[in-house]
């Protein structure tokens, strides 16, 4: 049936009398029904990705192309005078996830669904998601963000449970998403919601709530504020009841199979990602021991099954959950936890790796080390510093449980739907084939001098930054300069991110254009970047760039040369926007913070060229790229981690001995900012820049505004560019998900 037939027996009028609502319900039914039909769900060994983010993003046009519908759906609507981009716009964006870590795991869904592996996610089914930034004078504020309309990709399915938690029961049932594969089968993520939960206690500008009342709010909102102690407990009744429901429907599954339970390693493994699902474990092992047996059997069966990777070092990101709030939300788990703490001791007796700490609180990735077969950093560095700082005594005890998975990125999305010029290009170059193998992108390499290549590629980006330009002016009533290079920064804003870093070196060149000296061509800074709603310092950077974005636009003098634009509420849908348009990309962490990052890798394959330190994946992208084709600045990770074990970094003394650093740091505060923007904010951001700069910023200022010149001055050499960025392109298959998940599978899942 083609989707005209399919909209007129569904609205009785064919397309060119329906209003793109309602051809957006046919089409997202349309997709459904033929995602069915790829159903599969064979081999006896399944792996469960329990999360508490899938950052999925909007699906129908993704789901299109997956099913290899995209093109003849979107012929078919051109030829009722409809377009496919409109209609893919009444689509809310489902924003399940913070950032990295929830993307990677909608990544890897549909990496697992298109290599055909047997393998599905599990979460909740938050009815917000991440909440909508707005700002105001030039601060940020949260609204809620829903995304569950009338019609959405949700189907509920009659799998329900009674969790129980301290005190009460609340009921659950299981919703699920079909995941499409590339050219291949259909896998599911299935999110759990409870019944009893109430839209109604949410305010339509405001994303506060009661927290206390858990049969209404439970899955409400993804990460409720965690600044108070409500918030917090409410994080611990969401993750037990993620992976109680995961637990149960685990156990059920394979018996259904034919496990006894005591095998049920050959036919369950379980990646948990990152230890917001730790409690996974105990709760295994709790109802083994009530379908009969022995904690020791238990613990042997669960430790055989259980994976865990870790997305970070920040030690105020590792989970630490008081003894006092378990016992209140899964007083069930608490004998579980003792024991498997009083295993440890007994084995180690080293305060460092036990369980429950001398504060009395549950270290959650240590129940993961100890009872697990495998646990992963998610880049080459960061997999080392786990192993010789971090996590080391665990990797003197264990070591052949660690292992490295550097991240990766689906090409479906970050390469044939968001950039199609550029695929078409590289189609047109090498051939089809690196859709399913993504190594073939090194074809492009022959392609390195040939100009007519080239100059086809700066056209690709051309066209790209005026579909981005298009896009902001409608979307967001903001006119990005003609003939300028886009420098873009979109992620978390984070202190370690170093979006004020950045925003330095605006200042700076603010200086310099006011001084006379005037770039080659207009610069225009782009950030994206949300601040967790209680984190005071992130938001206070936000109000340092909407200021200057003012500051600037207002500037006759500067404003030619340079502009800021702070995109509003950046994710996923803007990610596909930006990143096609981006010359330059701002990977700037601090040195041993960034675990990996997965957009550095996004903007790679499409043709943008990094500046960027020796952090994370970059790491892996220098050594792909070779020296010349990006930009590496800053001290190194080994510089840094020494200088914290000293802990004698003055930032004051950086300051007080470098006179371009110290005018633009004291611009935070001049008479000019503080008409503009808010004394309290930007004082408190410049007397934390000054007397303490935990991210170090300023050592790496100077060697920054350096390498910057340098890239703008490379950019001005067009052939020069243009053979970085493919060479870039050319080295970004190894950044394929699929690469990744097959890392998995071989050294981890063993999927038969
Ligand atoms: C923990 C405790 C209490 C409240 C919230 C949290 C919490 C929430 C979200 C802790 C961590 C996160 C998210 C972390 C994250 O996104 N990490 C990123 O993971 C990416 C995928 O591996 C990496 O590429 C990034 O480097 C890493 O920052």
């Amino acid at each position: 049936m083609t989707v005209n037939e399919y909209v007129k027996k569904r609205f009785g009028r064919f397309m060119d009398q329906c209003t793109n609502e309602e051809i957006y319900v046919a089409l997202l039914e349309y997709v459904k029904e033929a995602a069915r039909e790829k159903e599969s769900n064979e081999g006896k060994k399944k792996l469960y990705y329990i999360s508490a983010e899938f950052l999925i993003g909007k699906l129908l046009s993704n789901n299109l192309i997956n099913l290899g519908l995209y093109e003849e759906v979107k012929t078919e609507l051109e030829k009722c005078g409809k377009s496919l981009a409109e209609i893919e716009e009444i689509e809310a964006e489902p924003s399940l996830g913070n950032g990295g870590l929830g993307r990677l795991a909608a990544c890897f869904l549909d990496s697992i669904a298109t290599l055909g592996l047997n393998g599905d996610g599990v979460g909740l089914n938050y009815h917000y998601g991440l909440f909508k930034q707005v700002f105001k004078n030039h601060l940020q504020s949260e609204t809620p963000n829903p995304w569950m309309t009338e019609n959405s990709w949700l189907r509920p399915t009659d799998k329900t449970y009674d969790i129980e938690f301290g005190g009460f029961t609340l009921k659950s049932r299981m919703y699920d998403i079909d995941v499409v594969g590339y050219e291949n089968r259909t896998t599911k993520l299935h999110l759990f919601d409870v019944e009893t939960v109430d839209e109604g206690i949410v305010g339509n500008d405001s994303i506060g709530f009661n927290k206390e009342d858990i049969a209404k709010n439970l899955t409400l909102f993804l990460y409720p504020d965690d600044s108070d102690d409500a918030g917090r407990l409410l994080r611990v009744y969401q993750q037990y009841f993620m992976v109680s429901n995961a637990a149960r429907l685990i156990l059920d599954e394979a018996e259904a199979k034919g496990s006894n339970l005591y095998d049920l390693y050959d036919y369950a493994v379980i990646q948990i990602n990152d230890t917001h699902p730790t409690m996974v474990i105990p709760e295994l092992i709790r109802l083994l021991q009530e379908r009969g047996m022995t904690m020791d059997e238990a613990i042997e069966v669960v430790s055989k099954t259980c994976a865990y990777t870790n997305h970070t070092i920040l030690a105020e990101a590792l989970e630490k959950w008081p003894i006092s709030f378990m016992k209140k939300v899964v007083p069930q788990l608490m004998p579980i936890i003792r024991e498997l703490d009083a295993r440890v001791n007994k084995k180690c007796n080293d305060p460092d790796v036990a369980i429950i700490n001398k504060d009395n609180c549950v270290c959650m990735a240590h129940i993961d080390i100890h009872y697990g077969i495998s646990v992963n950093g998610v880049a080459a560095l960061h997999t080392e510093i786990l192993k010789n700082t971090e996590l080391h005594k665990f990797y003197e005890l264990y070591p052949e449980k660690f292992n490295n998975k550097t991240n990766g990125i689906t090409f479906r999305r970050w390469l044939l739907y968001s950039n199609p010029e550029l695929a078409a290009l590289i189609e047109e170059l090498i051939g089809p084939g690196f859709k399913k193998d993504a190594m073939e992108l090194t074809k492009l390499e022959k392609f390195l001098n040939d100009d007519a290549v080239l100059e086809k590629l700066l056209s690709v980006k051309e066209a790209r930054k005026a579909i981005l330009r298009d896009y902001m002016k409608r979307t967001q009533n903001i006119e990005l300069a003609e003939n300028a290079i886009f420098d873009i920064q979109i992620k978390r804003l984070h202190e370690y991110k170093r979006q004020q870093l950045n925003a330095l070196y605006v200042i700076h060149k603010y200086f310099e254009i006011k001084a006379g000296k005037l770039p080659k061509r207009p610069i225009t800074v782009i950030f994206g970047a949300k601040a967790a709603p209680a984190y005071v310092i992130a938001k206070d950077i936000i109000h340092l760039i909407l200021c200057l974005q003012e500051l600037i636009a207002n500037d006759p003098e500067v404003s030619p040369y340079l502009q800021v634009v702070m995109v509003e509420n950046y994710n996923v849908t803007l990610a596909e926007k930006l990143i096609p348009a981006c010359d330059i990309d701002e990977q700037i962490s601090l040195a041993s913070k960034e675990a990996s990052g997965t957009s550095n890798m996004k903007f790679m394959l499409n043709g943008a060229v990094t500046i960027g330190t020796m952090d994370g994946a970059n790491v892996e992208i220098a050594e792909l790229v070779g020296k010349d084709n990006i930009f590496i600045f800053g001290e190194s990770s080994e510089t840094v981690i020494e200088r914290y074990e000293r802990g004698d970094y003055v930032s004051k003394d950086y300051y007080e001995k470098d006179e371009d650093l110290k005018k633009c740091v004291d611009f935070i505060v001049s008479d000019e900012m503080l008409k503009i923007g808010q004394k309290e904010n930007l004082e408190r951001l410049y007397n934390e820049l000054l007397n303490k700069d935990w991210f170090m910023t300023f050592p790496d200022y100077q060697d920054y505004v350096e390498t910057k010149d340098q890239i703008f001055a490379a950019y001005e050499d067009r052939k020069g560019w243009a053979k970085m960025m493919l060479k870039n392109i050319s080295q970004a298959g190894f950044f394929s998900s699929d690469r990744t998940i097959e890392q998995y599978n071989n050294d981890i899942w063993k999927l038969n």
